[in-house]
Protein backbone atom coordinates (compact mmCIF):
# COMPACT_ATOMS: atom_id res chain seq x y z
CA UNK A 1 0.00 0.00 0.00
CA UNK A 2 1.36 3.25 -0.61
CA UNK A 3 -0.12 6.94 -0.06
CA UNK A 4 -0.13 9.90 -2.82
CA UNK A 5 -1.34 13.42 -2.55
CA UNK A 6 -3.73 14.78 -4.96
CA UNK A 7 -5.78 18.25 -5.87
CA UNK A 8 -8.46 18.67 -8.05
CA UNK A 9 -7.58 22.29 -9.23
CA UNK A 10 -9.66 25.35 -9.22
CA UNK A 11 -10.55 25.14 -13.20
CA UNK A 12 -12.14 21.86 -12.25
CA UNK A 13 -13.64 23.02 -9.25
CA UNK A 14 -15.30 26.11 -11.13
CA UNK A 15 -16.70 23.58 -13.85
CA UNK A 16 -17.87 21.65 -10.88
CA UNK A 17 -16.07 18.80 -12.27
CA UNK A 18 -14.93 17.59 -8.23
CA UNK A 19 -17.49 14.42 -8.40
CA UNK A 20 -16.40 12.77 -11.59
CA UNK A 21 -12.66 13.43 -11.14
CA UNK A 22 -13.59 11.61 -7.71
CA UNK A 23 -15.18 8.72 -10.20
CA UNK A 24 -12.54 8.41 -12.10
CA UNK A 25 -9.77 8.11 -8.83
CA UNK A 26 -12.47 5.47 -7.26
CA UNK A 27 -12.72 3.36 -10.22
CA UNK A 28 -9.21 3.11 -11.16
CA UNK A 29 -9.05 1.20 -7.67
CA UNK A 30 -7.50 4.28 -5.64
CA UNK A 31 -9.43 5.26 -2.14
CA UNK A 32 -9.47 8.37 -0.35
CA UNK A 33 -8.36 8.02 2.76
CA UNK A 34 -8.60 11.97 3.27
CA UNK A 35 -10.28 15.06 1.67
CA UNK A 36 -10.91 18.78 2.07
CA UNK A 37 -12.07 21.71 -0.08
CA UNK A 38 -10.32 24.95 0.99
CA UNK A 39 -9.43 28.92 -1.02
CA UNK A 40 -5.31 28.39 -0.72
CA UNK A 41 -4.34 31.98 -0.49
CA UNK A 42 -0.97 33.16 -2.67
CA UNK A 43 0.92 32.48 0.12
CA UNK A 44 -0.25 28.91 0.98
CA UNK A 45 -0.04 28.10 -2.94
CA UNK A 46 3.09 29.14 -3.05
CA UNK A 47 4.51 27.59 -0.34
CA UNK A 48 3.54 24.43 -1.41
CA UNK A 49 4.80 25.06 -4.84
CA UNK A 50 8.16 26.64 -3.49
CA UNK A 51 10.09 24.31 -5.56
CA UNK A 52 9.24 25.57 -8.74
CA UNK A 53 9.46 29.06 -7.22
CA UNK A 54 12.39 30.02 -10.04
CA UNK A 55 10.25 28.55 -12.90
CA UNK A 56 8.97 31.91 -15.20
CA UNK A 57 5.54 30.47 -14.37
CA UNK A 58 5.84 30.67 -10.64
CA UNK A 59 3.73 33.84 -10.32
CA UNK A 60 1.27 32.81 -12.58
CA UNK A 61 0.66 29.24 -11.26
CA UNK A 62 0.27 30.36 -7.51
CA UNK A 63 -2.11 33.21 -8.51
CA UNK A 64 -4.13 30.66 -10.59
CA UNK A 65 -4.14 28.28 -7.82
CA UNK A 66 -5.27 30.95 -5.02
CA UNK A 67 -7.58 31.56 -7.41
CA UNK A 68 -10.52 30.29 -5.94
CA UNK A 69 -11.59 26.58 -3.93
CA UNK A 70 -9.98 23.53 -4.82
CA UNK A 71 -10.21 20.16 -3.30
CA UNK A 72 -6.94 18.00 -1.46
CA UNK A 73 -7.20 14.72 -1.30
CA UNK A 74 -4.77 11.95 0.03
CA UNK A 75 -5.37 8.76 -1.78
CA UNK A 76 -4.09 5.24 -0.63
CA UNK A 77 -3.71 2.28 -2.93
CA UNK A 78 -0.90 -0.12 -4.59
CA UNK A 79 1.35 1.66 -6.21
CA UNK A 80 -0.79 4.94 -5.98
CA UNK A 81 1.86 7.33 -6.90
CA UNK A 82 2.60 6.15 -10.85
CA UNK A 83 -1.11 4.79 -10.54
CA UNK A 84 -2.53 8.62 -10.19
CA UNK A 85 0.27 10.15 -12.41
CA UNK A 86 -1.08 7.58 -14.95
CA UNK A 87 -4.56 8.08 -14.64
CA UNK A 88 -3.56 12.72 -14.65
CA UNK A 89 -2.06 12.38 -17.69
CA UNK A 90 1.15 14.69 -19.31
CA UNK A 91 0.89 17.84 -17.33
CA UNK A 92 0.38 19.43 -21.26
CA UNK A 93 -3.33 18.24 -22.30
CA UNK A 94 -1.83 18.29 -25.86
CA UNK A 95 0.44 15.41 -24.57
CA UNK A 96 -2.12 13.48 -22.66
CA UNK A 97 -3.46 10.12 -23.67
CA UNK A 98 -7.01 9.25 -23.96
CA UNK A 99 -9.17 8.69 -21.33
CA UNK A 100 -6.78 10.47 -18.73
CA UNK A 101 -8.30 13.55 -16.46
CA UNK A 102 -6.04 16.29 -18.11
CA UNK A 103 -7.00 14.61 -21.51
CA UNK A 104 -10.37 15.20 -20.78
CA UNK A 105 -10.60 18.08 -18.49
CA UNK A 106 -7.87 20.58 -18.61
CA UNK A 107 -7.98 23.83 -20.41
CA UNK A 108 -4.30 24.42 -21.09
CA UNK A 109 -1.18 23.56 -19.36
CA UNK A 110 -1.47 25.81 -16.34
CA UNK A 111 -5.15 25.37 -16.06
CA UNK A 112 -4.71 21.26 -16.00
CA UNK A 113 -7.26 20.28 -13.65
CA UNK A 114 -5.52 18.10 -11.05
CA UNK A 115 -2.09 17.73 -9.36
CA UNK A 116 -0.35 14.42 -7.76
CA UNK A 117 2.82 13.75 -6.47
CA UNK A 118 5.44 12.84 -8.48
CA UNK A 119 7.73 10.55 -5.89
CA UNK A 120 7.61 8.98 -2.42
CA UNK A 121 9.29 11.76 -0.45
CA UNK A 122 7.47 14.18 -2.50
CA UNK A 123 3.56 12.59 -1.41
CA UNK A 124 5.02 12.58 2.21
CA UNK A 125 5.56 16.09 2.35
CA UNK A 126 2.82 17.26 0.51
CA UNK A 127 0.20 14.92 2.80
CA UNK A 128 2.04 16.63 5.84
CA UNK A 129 1.41 20.07 4.27
CA UNK A 130 -2.37 19.70 3.96
CA UNK A 131 -3.23 16.65 6.21
CA UNK A 132 -2.39 15.74 9.75
CA UNK A 133 -2.26 11.95 11.18
CA UNK A 134 -6.00 12.33 12.79
CA UNK A 135 -7.33 13.51 9.14
CA UNK A 136 -5.76 10.58 7.72
CA UNK A 137 -8.89 7.91 7.98
CA UNK A 138 -8.82 5.38 5.30
P1 LIG B 1 3.05 18.03 -13.02
O1 LIG B 1 1.92 18.68 -12.26
O2 LIG B 1 2.57 17.32 -14.24
O3 LIG B 1 3.95 17.19 -12.14
P2 LIG B 1 5.10 20.13 -12.91
O4 LIG B 1 5.42 19.67 -11.52
O5 LIG B 1 6.20 20.25 -13.90
O6 LIG B 1 3.95 19.23 -13.58
O7 LIG B 1 4.42 21.57 -12.84
C1 LIG B 1 3.61 21.93 -11.76
C2 LIG B 1 2.43 22.72 -12.27
O8 LIG B 1 2.89 23.91 -12.87
C3 LIG B 1 1.66 22.01 -13.40
N1 LIG B 1 0.67 21.08 -12.91
C4 LIG B 1 1.03 23.18 -14.13
O9 LIG B 1 -0.16 23.64 -13.46
C5 LIG B 1 2.10 24.24 -14.00
N2 LIG B 1 2.97 24.29 -15.18
C6 LIG B 1 3.91 23.39 -15.54
N3 LIG B 1 4.55 23.76 -16.67
C7 LIG B 1 4.01 24.96 -17.01
C8 LIG B 1 4.24 25.90 -18.06
N4 LIG B 1 5.16 25.67 -18.99
N5 LIG B 1 3.47 27.02 -18.09
C9 LIG B 1 2.55 27.27 -17.14
N6 LIG B 1 2.30 26.44 -16.11
C10 LIG B 1 3.00 25.30 -16.04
Amino acid sequence: MERTFSIIKPDAVARNLQGEIMAMIQNAGLRIVSMKMLHLTKAQAEGFYAVHKERPFFDSLTEYMSSGPCVVMCLEGDNAIQKYRDLMGATNKDNAAEGTIRKKYALDIEKNSCHGSDGPDTAAMEIAYFFNALELVG
